[in-house]
C-alpha cells in the first residue's frame, strides 16, 4: 500500500463551485447522477484531472454535455478536460445493501444513511474527494420513504422526492443523506441575532421517548457556543439522526449530524449517568464542529487535529461549564493516560499532526483527538484567557470558509500575542510523552524547583527537542496553608530551574496543577507527602492525583514485594470518603484505583515484566481491604447518598449515585451481595440497576439477575450491549475468554453491528487479566473475530487491533503468542489496507 506524506501536499488541480446530485434510492441499485461545475485552480501545479471513485459502476460521463470515455482504475478516473471552467456530469450505480463497511451510502435497520469522513464520498460518486475542495451542494433524493434528508435547507418536496440546498461551501466528507421511515422529535432555537432554527432528532419508531435529553443538550450547546465563542448557527434547520450501525460515535455533516444511536438516545431506565454525560458531550462536540471543522475545515487529513483537537477542547470546556470542572478534568486525564499515553508509549505512537499515513481512518486516534485538545489547553494557559479569546476571534474572522492548516492556527496566536510559537509547534510534530523529572532545594528562604524534560524515542523519531511546557505550581506550608497560589512556570529548556523567594519554611510543592501539560511527572515523593497533598492541596486535580499515586505505590509494593495493603493509604482515603464537604463525585473518583493497564506500565517503567493475573489479584486484595477498613463508614455513605428525588442525570444526582455505588461495590465484598440484590430489585433507573448487577456478578451471585436482566431488556439493543459487556468485564480472569466466546455464540451477537462487536470483543480486550491469560486463548479469540470482521468492516477491525499494541510489555511466552496471532492476521488473503497498516505498525 502507498504511504501518503504531508510534505507532498499539492493544491488541487481543479476547484469545484457547485455540485448537483440526484439519488434514485434502491437497496441494490441506487443511481447517483452528478452535475459538477469545475474550474482550473490558478494555484495548481498540474492540469491532470483525476476524480476519486471506488466500487462505482459508471454508465456515462459528459463534459459540457458531450459524452466522454474516462480512463478508470480501482481508485478513480482520469479524463481530458478543457483548460477553462466546465461542467462534469455522470451517472453511477452503487449497492447500499452490500455496503457492510459502513462508509459511503449504506443501509442500517432499513434506513439509508451515509458516512463520508474521511474518504467515503468516493464510494458514492466520482469526485475530488479531498477536504480542500469545497463546493455548494444541491441534492435531490427520489424514494418512497417518508423522511428524505440531506445537508443545508430544504428547498422542495413532493410525492417521492425531496430537494435540499446547502449554501455553505463544504468538502465532500461533510456530505450526508438519510432516508427512512423515521419519527421526528422536533424543537426550535432562536439564535442571538433572532434567527429561528428548526431542530429535529430523527429516530427509528420505538425510540421516540429517548430524544428529549439529546434535544436539551443540543439547545444548551447552541447557546453556549454563542455565549462563549460568539458562534451562531447558520442554517434554517439542524437535523440529527440516530443510526444503529455506525463505526464511530457521531458525524458532524453540515446541518445533518448522524449519530451512533448509543451516543444520542437516552432515557433514565435504559441509560446510565455516564451515558447521559457522554451523550451531552458528543452532541456538543458535533454541534461545535459547525464552526471548528465545517466553516473552517482542514486543508488535508494531516491537519485533522486542527478540527478535532480544538473541538474536543471546546466540548470539554462545555462539560466543565455544565457540570463540575474538576471532575471533568480528572475524568479527561484518566482517559488521556489510559488511551493516549498508552498509544504514545508504544508502536502506534505518532505526532498530533502525523507526517505520513497509509489509511487515514487509522489516525482518528487518542493522540489526534485528546492530546490535540491538551495542546489547545496549553496554548490557552500560555497566552492567558483574554488573548485566547482574541486569537479565536481572529481565527474565525480570518479563516471562515477556508481549508486551513496548523500553521494558520498558530499564526493567529502569534499575530494576537506577538509570541514566537515555533517551539510550541514541536508539540504537533514530535510524538511521545515527555518525562518531566523534578528536584528541589531549599536554602535561606529560597525554594528552587529544577525540572528536566526528556521524551523517549518513538517510531521514526529518535531525537526529540525540548518543548515549551506550562507547569502550574502552587506551594503549601507544612501546616497545610497555601503560601504560593497557582503560578505558571514556562519551561523552555531541556533543564531549567525556578526560584521562589521569601519562604519561612521548606514548602510542599503541588506540581502540574490541573494537569497543565500532557507529561509524565517523575518525582520521588514520600507516601507521607502524598497523604499530605491528598488532605490539603487546594487544587482538586492534584488532590485526586495524590490519592491515585498513593494507591499506585501501595499496589506496586503488593505486586512486587508481596507487601500488605498500605494502611496509610486506607486511612487517607477514608478521610476523603468521610469528608462531606467534598463533592461526592470527587470522592467517588478518589475511591477508584489505577487501572490494571496503568499498573502494568508502571511495572515496566520500573524494569519489571508485568503478570496480568498478579496485578488483578493485588487489585482484588486491595479492594477487599478497602471494604474491611471502611466497613463502618460505607453503610453510612451508601444510605446518605441515596437519591430520593425523581431521576435527573445532572452532576449533583449522578455524583451522589456514583459515590453510593462506589460504596456498594465495597459493601458487596462484605455482605456477599445482599445490599446489591436489594438495589437491583428496587432500581428504577439503569445507573442503579447496572451498578447492582455488576456487584452481583463480581460477588458470584449474578446468575439469576443476569437472566432476569436479559428477559427485561432483550428488546432494547443498547441495553443488551451493556449486558454483553458487563458479563465479560466482571468475569474472573480464568473465565473471561470463555464468557466472551459463549457470548459470541449468543443469538443476539451480531458481528456486523460495531456496537455489539465492541461490547463483546472490546470488553475482552479491556479485561487485561482475561485478555492476557497465560493460555493465549484471549489473543486467539480476538484474532478469530478480527479475521472474520476484516472483510466485512475493515475500519472497526483495524481500530480493535490496538488491543495488541502493548505486546512488548509482556513475557516472552505472551510476546510469542501475540506475534503468532499478528502474523496470522497478516497472512489472511485480501486483508484490508486498514488492518494491514495497523498490524504492521504494531508488529514493528
Ligand atoms: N469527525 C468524525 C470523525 C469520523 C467518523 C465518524 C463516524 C464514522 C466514521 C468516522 N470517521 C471519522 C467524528 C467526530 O470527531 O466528531
Ligand atoms: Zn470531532
Amino acid at each position: 500500500p502507498q504511504t501518503i506524506f504531508l510534505k507532498d501536499y499539492t493544491p488541487p488541480a481543479y476547484l469545484v463551485d457547485s455540485v448537483h446530485l440526484t439519488f434514485r434510492l434502491s437497496p441494490e441499485h441506487t443511481r447517483v447522477i452528478s452535475r459538477i461545475a469545475f474550474r482550473p485552480n490558478p494555484d495548481a501545479q498540474s492540469k491532470d484531472f483525476f476524480l476519486h471513485g471506488e466500487n462505482l459502476r459508471l454508465f456515462w460521463a459528459k463534459i459540457d454535455g458531450q459524452e466522454v470515455e474516462p480512463e478508470q482504475s480501482l481508485e478513480g478516473l482520469t479524463c481530458a478536460v478543457p483548460d477553462a471552467p466546465f461542467t462534469w456530469e455522470a451517472e453511477v450505480e452503487i449497492s447500499p445493501i452490500s455496503n457492510t463497511a459502513l462508509e459511503g451510502l449504506y443501509i442500517s435497520g432499513g434506513m439509508y444513511c451515509t458516512q463520508c469522513e474521511a474518504e467515503g464520498f468516493r464510494k458514492i460518486t466520482y469526485y475530488p474527494d479531498r477536504p480542500d475542495v469545497m463546493a455548494t451542494f444541491t441534492v435531490r433524493i427520489e424514494s418512497d420513504l417518508p423522511v428524505l434528508l440531506s445537508n443545508g435547507n430544504p428547498v422542495a418536496e413532493g410525492e417521492g422526492f425531496a430537494e435540499w440546498h446547502d449554501p455553505w461551501p463544504k468538502p465532500a466528507y461533510l456530505f450526508a443523506l438519510v432516508a427512512g421511515d423515521l419519527i421526528n422529535h422536533p424543537d426550535r432555537f432562536t439564535t442571538k441575532s433572532g434567527k429561528e432554527v428548526e431542530l429535529n432528532i430523527y429516530v427509528r419508531p420505538g425510540d421516540e421517548d429517548k430524544c428529549a435529553f439529546g434535544m436539551e443538550a443540543l439547545k444548551k450547546s447552541m447557546k453556549w457556543d454563542e455565549d462563549v465563542y460568539g458562534r451562531e448557527y447558520d442554517l434554517d434547520i439542524f437535523n440529527i439522526v440516530a443510526v444503529d450501525d455506525f463505526n464511530m460515535g457521531a458525524m458532524e455533516n453540515k446541518g445533518l449530524n448522524v449519530f451512533n444511536s448509543s451516543c444520542v438516545l437516552a432515557s433514565p431506565e435504559t441509560s446510565t449517568d455516564a451515558n447521559f454525560e457522554r451523550i451531552e458531550a458528543i452532541i456538543a462536540h458535533e454541534y461545535f464542529h459547525n464552526w471548528t471543522g465545517n466553516r473552517i475545515t482542514c486543508r488535508d487529513w494531516f491537519q485533522l487535529c486542527l478540527k478535532e483537537g480544538l473541538t474536543v477542547y471546546r466540548d470539554s470546556q462545555f462539560t466543565s461549564d455544565m457540570r463540575s470542572a474538576p471532575v471533568k478534568r480528572i475524568e479527561d486525564v484518566i482517559a488521556l493516560r489510559g488511551r493516549q499515553f498508552r498509544e504514545d508509549n508504544g508502536p502506534l505512537a505518532h505526532p498530533v499532526r502525523p507526517a505520513s499515513f497509509v489509511e487515514i481512518n487509522n489516525f482518528y486516534t487518542a493522540t489526534v483527538y485528546e492530546k490535540g485538545a491538551e495542546l489547545i489547553g496549553m496554548l490557552k494557559t500560555l497566552v492567558g484567557d483574554a488573548d485566547y479569546a482574541k486569537a479565536l476571534d481572529l481565527y474565525f474572522d480570518r479563516h471562515d470558509g477556508d481549508a486551513a492548516t496548523i500553521e494558520d492556527w498558530l499564526k493567529v496566536f502569534e499575530d494576537t500575542t506577538g509570541r514566537d510559537l515555533s517551539q510550541f509547534k514541536r508539540w504537533y510534530e514530535q510524538a511521545g510523552t515527555p518525562r518531566l523529572s523534578v528536584s528541589e532545594a531549599y536554602e535561606d528562604g529560597t525554594y528552587t524547583l529544577t525540572f528536566k524534560q526528556d521524551t523517549p524515542p518513538t517510531p521514526g523519531q529518535d531525537q526529540k527537542d525540548p518543548r515549551v511546557i506550562p507547569i502550574a505550581v502552587g506551594l503549601l506550608n507544612p501546616n497545610g496553608d497555601e503560601v504560593v497560589p497557582t503560578t505558571i512556570l514556562e519551561m523552555t529548556e531541556a533543564e531549567q530551574s525556578f526560584r521562589f523567594e521569601g519562604l519561612a519554611a521548606k514548602p510542599v510543592p503541588s506540581i502540574l496543577r490541573d494537569f497543565s501539560a500532557p507529561v509524565i511527572l517523575q518525582r520521588e515523593v514520600s507516601d507521607s507527602e502524598r497523604a499530605f497533598l491528598l488532605a490539603h492541596d487546594t487544587d482538586p486535580f492534584n488532590k485526586w492525583e495524590a490519592g491515585r499515586a498513593l494507591a499506585r505505590s501501595g499496589l506496586i509494593a503488593m505486586i512486587r514485594d508481596g507487601a500488605a495493603p498500605d494502611t496509610g493509604y486506607l486511612d487517607a482515603l477514608q478521610a476523603v470518603v468521610r469528608d462531606d464537604t467534598l463533592d461526592p463525585a470527587f470522592r467517588a473518583l478518589a475511591m477508584g484505583l489505577p487501572s490494571q493497564d496503568d499498573l502494568a506500565q508502571t511495572l515496566v517503567d520500573l524494569g519489571e515484566t508485568p503478570d496480568p493475573k498478579a496485578i488483578w489479584q493485588a487489585v482484588e486484595v486491595l479492594k477487599q481491604e478497602m471494604a474491611q477498613h471502611m466497613q463502618d463508614l460505607l453503610p453510612r455513605i451508601y444510605a446518605q447518598y441515596q437519591v430520593d428525588d425523581a431521576y435527573r442525570p445532572d452532576a449533583d444526582q449522578s455524583g451522589a449515585r456514583a459515590l453510593a455505588n462506589a460504596a456498594l461495590a465495597l459493601i458487596s465484598r462484605m455482605d456477599g451481595g445482599v445490599q446489591a440484590q436489594a438495589q437491583y430489585d428496587a432500581a428504577d433507573n439503569m445507573t442503579q440497576q447496572l451498578a447492582a448487577l455488576g456487584c452481583l456478578i463480581a460477588a458470584g451471585k449474578g446468575d439469576a439477575a443476569v437472566q432476569a436482566f436479559y428477559q427485561q431488556w432483550k428488546h432494547d439493543r443498547l441495553v443488551i450491549d451493556k449486558w454483553f459487556s458487563l458479563q465479560i468485564m466482571q468475569a474472573d480472569p480464568d473465565r473471561a475468554v470463555d464468557t466472551a466466546r459463549a457470548l459470541t455464540g449468543h443469538p443476539d451477537f451480531a458481528m456486523k453491528n460495531p456496537n455489539r462487536f465492541r461490547a463483546t470483543l472490546g470488553a475482552l480486550a479491556g479485561h487485561p487479566a482475561g485478555f492476557h491469560h497465560a493460555s493465549g486463548a484471549g489473543y486467539a479469540l480476538l484474532t478469530d473475530w478480527l479475521l472474520k470482521l476484516d472483510p466485512v468492516n475493515p475500519q472497526t477491525t483495524a481500530r480493535m487491533c490496538s488491543a495488541f499494541e502493548t505486546w512488548k510489555r509482556y513475557d516472552r511466552a505472551r510476546q510469542a503468542m501475540i506475534l503468532a496471532q499478528l502474523d496470522r492476521i497478516l497472512a489472511q488473503q485480501g486483508l484490508s489496507r486498514d488492518t494491514t497498516e495497523m498490524v504492521t505498525r504494531i508488529r514493528n
